[in-house]
């Protein structure tokens, strides 16, 4: 309790006049109040610092996928090797001890999560609930889309389904419409974020919409009820609504997993998208493709694809000594293991963490033979993989843990799962949209080489 009142005072004191607590303001308003000091720290930054140097390219960057380059403006989280993520200075333990949950509820929700990331503020329990009203009213899907998604076969896979559905939805962008009659630069953020709320409201109908066709068709789908938050809608709408645990789980996953600083493919992805001015549908589009990829987003449904597997091989006396076996297994094939490893993190993601907690709250799920194989392998996988010697990060990230929970309350369809982390990472991508526009960042072009450019800038050297 003390620790939250200290936490709140320092975060009000860092970056908000007091009075914001006892408001009720928009998001819009909220954001109206917090740009013109960022426009001025990156006008400084252009004039008195634009040829400052931040560190070296060197060929490992070139053809190494550009791991650890500095070359991107990110403001909502910094991701730091060892200690992961932060949201605008929090910590994942700093947001569940300040960020308003669903009243009854203990976990983050994606609102107050998605204020914090936009605006850089904690929002007060009013503020996240107007957010929420705001969303629920916005939620409906237009029939030109139901239509679209009905229309697709149930083998197409689900992630496939929501880019073409997010995509679609451009045919109402406020952005392109504003742009075709000849708007002012300076009022890109506003229609760019109406784009942004008027998609992320609409993600859990179109998301549940496709969870339905392809696993339960015919099964009614509820109306979006207005006293509930986005991720309550979306449960609710998947047809878990009365799972309270799963409903709490599925806000602490989306809200935690929301933002992951900007390099990451689909985040970095979507971003470049968006600086050709392709509006926010086509450009989180664009990221949710790069999501699909195994060594992306979709490592999430390849972690309980695995463990099925290893649960198959293995029978039902699972030993540390037989895990270990299966993960030899696994890297001899040449294959990697999902869930472990990863571009920037060298300590066991936080996030992670954070999932191991919820478990370890509720016997049930400590008792559940997929979730002990999580927790077994956990025991044994950081040290086969560096005794392997490949990766740089032998520990695991969100995704070795993400999965079992939602198998463990009858979610079983693993094939879906990105499809909830679709959902869940729009809020980190949308709101460097909304920024990227209101910094008036320009369209990225990077500088490519061919191989013999280099070889000869490499002797010239
Ligand atoms: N199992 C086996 N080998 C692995 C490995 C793993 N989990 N993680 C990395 N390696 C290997 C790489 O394939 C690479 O091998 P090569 O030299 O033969 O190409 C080597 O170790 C070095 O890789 P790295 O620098 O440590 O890792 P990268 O930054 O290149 O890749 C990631 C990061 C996440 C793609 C990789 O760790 C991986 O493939 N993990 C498994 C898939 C996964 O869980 N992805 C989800 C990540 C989180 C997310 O984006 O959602």
């Amino acid at each position: 309790m003390l620790r939250r009142s200290v936490l709140k005072l320092l975060h009000r004191s860092a970056s908000a006049p007091a009075r914001r607590y006892a408001s009720t303001k928009s998001i819009r308003e909220a954001l109206e109040e917090v740009i013109p000091a960022k426009q001025a720290q990156l006008k400084k930054l252009k004039v008195e610092h634009s040829q400052a140097v931040l560190g070296d390219v060197k060929v490992e960057h070139v053809i190494g996928g550009m791991r650890g380059l500095k070359s991107m403006l990110w403001e909502a989280s910094v991701l730091d090797p060892n200690e992961g993520i932060r949201f605008h200075g929090l910590t994942i333990a700093d947001c569940q001890e300040v960020l308003p949950p669903f009243p009854g509820g203990k976990e983050i929700i994606a609102e107050s999560m998605l204020w914090l990331l936009l605006t850089g503020k904690v929002p007060t329990e009013a503020e996240t609930r107007s957010l929420s009203q705001e969303l629920a009213r916005k939620g409906e899907l237009p029939d030109y889309i139901v239509k679209l998604i009905d229309s697709f076969p149930s083998t197409l896979h689900p992630m496939t389904q929501l880019g073409m559905g997010v995509a679609a939805m451009n045919q109402e962008s406020a952005f392109a419409a504003a742009y075709e009659r000849g708007m002012k630069k300076s009022e890109y953020w506003t229609y760019t974020l109406e784009d942004c709320m008027n998609l992320l409201a609409r993600l859990p109908a179109l998301a549940a919409r496709i969870y339905r066709n392809v696993y339960n068709p015919g099964k009614p789908i509820p109306a979006i009820d207005h006293s509930l938050d986005l991720v309550g809608n979306y449960s609710n709408m998947l047809g878990f609504g009365n799972n309270y645990d799963l409903t709490e789980y599925l806000r602490l996953y989306i809200a935690i997993h929301g933002d992951h600083e900007g390099g990451n493919a689909s985040a970095h992805t979507s971003h470049l998208v968006g600086s050709t001015l392709s509006d926010p549908y086509l450009s989180y589009a664009a990221g949710l493709f790069a999501l699909a990829g195994p060594l992306h987003g979709l490592a999430n449904q390849e972690v309980l694809r695995w463990q099925q597997n290893m649960q198959k091989e293995i029978g039902s006396e699972i030993t540390h000594d037989n895990i270990k076996e299966f993960l030899w297994k696994t890297l001899k094939s040449g294959q990697v293991v999902p869930g472990y490893g990863h571009g920037v993190l060298r300590s066991p993601d936080p996030r992670f963490i954070a999932l191991q907690k919820f478990c370890e709250t509720r016997p049930e799920l400590l008792k559940d033979p997929t979730i002990q194989l999580v927790r077994k392998t956990y025991d044994v996988a950081p040290d086969v993989l560096k005794e392997h010697g490949k990766t740089k990060n032998p520990y695991p990230n969100v995704d070795a843990a993400s999965g079992c929970v939602l198998y463990h309350y009858g979610l079983t369809q693993f094939k879906y799962y990105t499809v909830i982390f679709g959902v869940s990472r729009a809020l980190g991508a949308l709101t460097q949209l909304v920024w990227a526009r209101a910094l008036g960042l320009p369209i990225e072009r990077p500088k490519s080489l061919s191989m013999d450019t280099i070889e000869k800038l490499v002797k010239g050297a």
